[in-house]
């Protein structure tokens, strides 16, 4: 048998949860390609040395992120506000040289947030991957690189452009499993004085509101301020800062610098000691999210199970990565959900991954309301009720699963 072994340490990995067989998250497809699917073994596991929570097996990042990538970051309007504040922030910090700054930003996606920086004139390069989504960031006038970010590439980007003020990311770091040469690169990119910001579903949060619909192959780690300390100083790097973001769930954004170039917010003791306290650092926590994981599926699955039975009719709002976990792993089908609907074009007329169940433009869930929809993209909730209070007033439910399984409305 295959030992596991964790991603930063290098130590055997400790299977905490076992999802089953699963499909790629974003794998949306035709029929033609149902017999040909893939599936992989997705599994959980824990090292206590890095205190990293962590896929035990990742599909291949080309079968993942390519020129059909289905996720585009502008489709949600907070998102765009909230990558305008970033970039903010990071204009504002006082980090940047004050002469020509250089800003580097790790999966750019389509521009959401680097295009602040194009317009504001600044140096800025995105590197991003998957093709589509790069295409459409550089026709946004947003200067991107489609590869893969490494070791090599960065002191490549350091030769070309100089070394960087700001390395970015959003939700990106945890989707890497080569995130050690990643750290390197970013430790050689960086200018002496120059930080690193990134933000990524925080692990705090998804054992806090059993959001196990966070893992799913993109994301081989879930972060916490322990791991992330750990990983980084590893590397001569600290963490300066950390700042909770309420977006996808409850993420964390985390500031890290060289060793010693900055001063070490007190919220960094703070957040370590409370992620102490909460047992991140322990595999018996797991445990007991297991217990609290298994719970929410049984609970779901029974809710629709009911609908069913009183002939109601129910379908999903927002076919995310996220609700590919859920579908598999409590084996939810065309059977209990009609449709889910989405407004991004490349996943409508599609079917989800694994479980197959259609997904419809935007316009068939209004032309046609279900009494029931669950709220996949349960963290554009707040984004998402504004706009659907017709489907509330005229009676329209709502289920959700986090932080318990509900129906609102
Ligand atoms: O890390 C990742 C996050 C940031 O984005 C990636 N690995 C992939 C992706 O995950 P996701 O698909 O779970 O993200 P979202 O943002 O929860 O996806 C929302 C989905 O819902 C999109 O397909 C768009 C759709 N949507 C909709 O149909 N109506 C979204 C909103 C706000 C809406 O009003």
């Amino acid at each position: 048998m295959t030992e596991h072994r964790c991603r930063i340490s290098g130590a055997p990995l400790t299977k905490v949860l076992d999802f089953g067989r699963q499909p790629l998250g974003n794998g949306f497809l035709s029929p033609e390609q149902f017999a040909s699917e893939y599936f992989y073994p997705m599994e959980l596991g824990f090292a206590e040395e890095s205190m990293m929570l962590q896929l035990i097996e990742q599909p291949a990042p080309e079968q993942m992120f390519h020129e059909h990538y289905a996720f585009y970051s502008s489709t949600s309007r907070f998102m765009e506000r909230h990558f305008a504040e970033f970039a903010r922030q990071v204009m504002d910090s006082g980090f940047l040289a004050t002469t020509d700054p250089f800003v580097v930003e790790l999966g750019c996606n389509d521009g959401i947030m680097l295009k602040n920086f194009a317009q504001a004139g600044m140096r800025h390069l995105g590197i991003e991957p998957s093709r589509n989504v790069a295409e459409v960031a550089n026709s946004k006038g947003v200067r991107t690189l489609s590869e893969f970010f490494t070791e090599d590439l960065a002191a490549q980007i350091a030769k070309t452009d100089g070394q960087a003020d700001a390395f970015l990311a959003a939700n990106v770091m945890c989707h890497i499993p080569t995130i050690v040469d990643v750290v390197k690169g970013i430790r050689a990119l960086l200018k002496p004085t120059g930080v690193a910001m990134f933000e990524d579903p925080y692990l705090g949060d998804v054992i806090e509101k059993t959001s196990y619909d966070q893992i799913y192959d993109e994301h081989v780690f879930l972060f916490s301020a322990l791991s992330i300390q750990h990983l980084f100083g590893e590397q001569g790097m600290e963490l300066i800062d950390l700042q909770p973001q309420t977006t996808h769930g409850g993420s964390m954004r985390y500031v890290l610098a060289h060793k010693g170039a900055h001063p070490v917010s007190e919220r960094v003791t703070r957040i370590l000691d409370r992620e102490c306290a909460m047992g991140l650092d322990r595999v018996a926590t797991f445990d007991e999210f297991r217990k609290h994981v298994e719970r929410s599926r049984s609970k779901l699955i029974a809710l629709l199970a009911d609908l069913k039975t009183r002939g109601k009719r129910v379908a999903g709002y927002g076919a995310t990565s996220k609700s590919t976990t859920i579908l598999n792993y409590c084996g939810i089908g065309p059977d209990l959900i009609e449709y889910i609907s989405d407004t991004t074009p490349i996943k409508q007329g599609k079917f989800t991954p694994g479980m197959h169940i259609p997904v419809k433009p935007y316009e068939a869930f209004t032309a046609n309301p279900p009494d029931y929809a669950v709220l996949f993209a349960w963290n554009h909730a707040e984004e998402i009720m504004a706009k659907e209070k017709a489907y509330m007033a005229s009676g329209g439910k709502w289920i959700v699963h986090v932080p318990k399984v509900q129906v609102l409305g």
